[in-house]
């Protein structure tokens, strides 16, 4: 690896790794249980390409999320107590208890937010981009987005102009072998969309997904460029999900049993690195203990959930519009 990363900072990309694998677990089985209710897609096996490139970004940089973000605010520092009251629809949660599982934002932290409707998030985060160059600052904004939206005509037009306006943000493709159901072979017309960047005139990095390391340096170098001035990349991670497409919706697919078992066990990011930290010299404590406290994180942040007030009925007439703007003629 080029660039190098202080202990300090491997063993927050594992804490929030595994933040984003337990809450992830716990929201599974509350739901299951009946206490969290709608449709929730997790991110589990996704963890090194989220956390990999957050960190690569300020606090004050901007973030855009999918339909399968609990773990990106995660990933940008979110504290997950407000997270897991939001997905309860509780008065305390991040979004007053109006946005739920695919409308989480926390703008603390940078999170912008996201979405249900696949691809929207590119032009938002393309705006947000246009909007820093436009105000002067150095933020850049970073948006992720699946191999199933990289065919959305909100991808092509927002990856077009970024590059004809050389704006400051980072795409980055989650390229977990699915959209829904269906294989991305059956449904992207190239092995790599990474390539689809040559199209826009911008850099196209493909990168293992389940590498945090790997993944940290490519986004580090995007976020430079874009920081510098030099505009857009594209950085597709190879990566895969561990749960079914949403909770209750399993992938029947051929060959996706086996291909579930062979990532699980061999290519689980956390798994690998938590080896590469041992070979780094980190010891075994040190790593459960951050388990420890993870675990501990997440029961209260279900406690808070559950004990935390219902919003109240006239909350339902709030924030629905802006406060009119008086135009006199
Ligand atoms: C515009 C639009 N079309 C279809 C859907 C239904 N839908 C929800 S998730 C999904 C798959 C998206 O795949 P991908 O972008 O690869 O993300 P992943 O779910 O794999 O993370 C689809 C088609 C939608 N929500 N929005």
């Amino acid at each position: 690896m080029a660039i190098t990363v202080s202990e300090t900072d491997m063993l927050e990309m594992y804490r929030r790794m595994t933040r984003i694998r337990q809450f992830e677990e716990t929201t599974q089985a509350l739901l299951l249980k009946g206490e969290l209710y709608g449709s929730f897609h997790t991110s589990s096996g996704q963890e090194a390409s989220i956390v990999g490139s957050c960190m690569a970004l300020r606090t004050d940089d901007y973030m855009v999320g999918t339909h399968r973000s609990h773990g990106h605010p995660i990933g940008k520092g979110a504290k997950i107590d407000r997270l897991l009251a939001e997905l309860m629809g509780k008065e305390t949660g991040i979004n007053q208890g109006k946005g739920g599982s695919m409308h989480l934002s926390d703008f603390g932290v940078g999170s912008l937010g996201e979405t249900s409707i696949v691809g929207s998030g590119l032009p938002v985060a393309t705006g947000a981009a246009l909007g820093s160059k436009m105000q002067g600052n150095d933020r850049v904004t970073l948006c992720f987005f699946g191999d199933g939206a990289s065919s959305q005509g909100t991808f092509h037009e927002s990856l077009n102009m970024a590059s004809l306006w050389n704006l400051p943000v980072i795409y980055v493709c989650e390229n977990n072998g699915f959209g829904e159901l269906t294989p991305t072979h059956e449904a992207v017309s190239v092995p790599d969309i990474a390539s689809r960047a040559a199209g826009y005139g911008m850099p196209g990095i493909v990168v293992d997904g389940q590498d945090v390391l790997a993944v940290y340096e490519v986004v580090s170098e995007a976020v430079r460029r874009a920081r510098a001035g030099e505009g857009p990349t594209l950085v597709e991670t190879k990566t895969f999900r561990f749960d079914n497409h949403s909770i209750g919706m399993p992938v029947e697919t051929p060959g996706h049993a086996e291909m579930l078992v062979h990532w699980r066990g061999n290519r689980c990011p956390i798994d690998l690195f938590d080896r590469a930290l041992k070979e780094f010299g980190c010891d075994e404590v040190t790593l459960r203990e951050i388990d420890a406290q993870v675990a501990d994180e997440v029961s209260a942040a279900v406690e808070f959930g559950r004990t935390s007030p219902e919003p109240p009925p006239e909350a339902a007439f709030t924030h629905l519009y802006t406060n009119p703007i008086r135009i006199d003629s």
